[in-house]
Parts: C-alpha cells; sequence; structure tokens
C-alpha cells in the first residue's frame, strides 16, 4: 500500500485523484534547510520509508516569489505559519512592482527501499555514487559549502525517485474561499488557486503536474 505522507489535508484532497485508495500518512519528516525542494523531499522519503516500512510518496511544496530571489521558497510553510499569507502579499504589494511574479513549485518524492530504472528525473545510489566520483558535479544538499561530503553520505542513501511540477502566476490580493495555504493569493491566468475547484487547479497546478508524471510511471511499476 502507497502512502502519501503529509500533514496538510489539502494535498491529500488533490492527490485523490491520481492515486486509486491512496492512504495519507500523517508523518512529520525532518525537514533539512536547502535553497532547493529536492533533497528536503528526497531526505523526507528515505526518513518516511524508515519509519513507515511501506513504499511512500513525500510532498514538498512551496511559492517562490520572483522579486525575492525566491524567497519564501522552502520556508514556505514557515512563513505561512509566522507571518500569514494576507501579510506576504502585502509585502510584496509593497516591496516589487506589478505584475509580482511567483510560481509554486512541487517536488515528489518516492521510495520503496529498491533501486528503480533510471528514468525520469533520476536521484538514486547509482547517481549519487557517480557524482561523488565526479566531484564537480556533486550537489551541495544542505548548502554548507561541501558538496562533494553531501554526494559521499548520500551514496548508501536509499534510492529515491523525483518528480516535478511547476506553474507560473502572480501575487494578487486575496479572492476565493477554495484551496489551501496561499492559494487566495496567486493567481493564474487571471484566476486565484482558491477561486478555482480541485479539478480546476490540479490540471494547471504545480502539484497536478508532477502527480501526473507520478502516476504515469507508478502505473508501471505497480505489481
Ligand atoms: P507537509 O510537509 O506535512 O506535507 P506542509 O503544509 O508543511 O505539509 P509543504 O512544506 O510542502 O507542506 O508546504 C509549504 C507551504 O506551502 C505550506 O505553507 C503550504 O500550505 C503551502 N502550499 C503547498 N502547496 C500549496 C498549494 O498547492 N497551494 C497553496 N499553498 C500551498
Amino acid at each position: 500500500m502507497l502512502r502519501y505522507v503529509t500533514t496538510n489535508a489539502g494535498k491529500v484532497r488533490e492527490a485523490r485523484e491520481y492515486l486509486d485508495g491512496v492512504e495519507q500518512l500523517n508523518y512529520d519528516y525532518t525537514e533539512v534547510q536547502a535553497s532547493d525542494l529536492a533533497p528536503i523531499a528526497a531526505r523526507g522519503a528515505r526518513e518516511a520509508y524508515r519509519y513507515a516500512g511501506e513504499p511512500v510518496l513525500v510532498d514538498d511544496a512551496g511559492l517562490f516569489v520572483e522579486g525575492f530571489e525566491g524567497f519564501p521558497g522552502p520556508y514556505s510553510s514557515y512563513v505561512e505559519e509566522t507571518l500569514g499569507i494576507d501579510a506576504v502579499q502585502r509585502l510584496v504589494a509593497t516591496e516589487i512592482d506589478a505584475p509580482r511574479r511567483a510560481s509554486f513549485q512541487c517536488v515528489l518524492a518516492y521510495c520503496d527501499g529498491d533501486d528503480f530504472a533510471a528514468s525520469p528525473d533520476p536521484v538514486d545510489r547509482a547517481d549519487r555514487s557517480a557524482a561523488a566520483a565526479a566531484g564537480a558535479a556533486a550537489v551541495d544538499e544542505d548548502g554548507n559549502g561541501d558538496a562533494a561530503a553531501d554526494a559521499a553520505a548520500d551514496a548508501d542513501a536509499l534510492p529515491v525517485k523525483l518528480f516535478r511540477g511547476s506553474v507560473r502566476g502572480r501575487i494578487v490580493e486575496p479572492r476565493g474561499e477554495g484551496g489551501f495555504g496561499y492559494d487566495p493569493i496567486f493567481e493564474h491566468d487571471g484566476t486565484t488557486f482558491a477561486e478555482m475547484t480541485a479539478d480546476e487547479k490540479n490540471a494547471v497546478s504545480h502539484r497536478g503536474r508532477a502527480f501526473a508524471k507520478f502516476a504515469e510511471w507508478f502505473e508501471d511499476r505497480a505489481p
């Protein structure tokens, strides 16, 4: 049984369209500090798999405001909890000229303890070993300046498969009652995500795009 690892009920509602009978695992994995969502999701998936002992799918998402060099990005959850989305909107309106572009990004990380074929977007043991050996290709995952150490540490880690989705839009005054999180202040093609139904949001959203890729891959993988 695949477990969708999240504490966020809004994500679960959106994921159901893609995963028949998906079970939520309400598990708060450790979020490492990184400027990109991928290492956060990958490490979360390894931790959640070790905890659950069953296949897991972790979903890490964030709002990246262009005029703020991507902030709040990986810190979106903390910023929503501390500042709130109205304050984020006011800050953007004060500091950044229209059109106040932003994107939502989502990384899904799948882990079931097995190796994978190398597509799409693989991050697995073979890649990590190659990166560690190559040195220069290594990614500084936690931003502490020691990319080779990160790659070497991950070389023995469980393989994780990543699926990314993103959507561009702009930050506007809050509109709409649907969705969750930053949806009321994120407008895509003239409509905020909070003004869309779950189906409409899934058709264009970061999560919908990542899930479409995952669902296609997972269909072939299921026994
Ligand atoms: P889990 O980590 O337990 O899944 P979370 O809500 O903390 O729950 P994220 O770290 O991925 O999940 O989310 C970062 C922030 O972005 C958080 O404040 C969410 O409410 C928000 N967020 C994520 N996806 C969103 C979406 O589709 N629409 C609006 N806000 C979203």
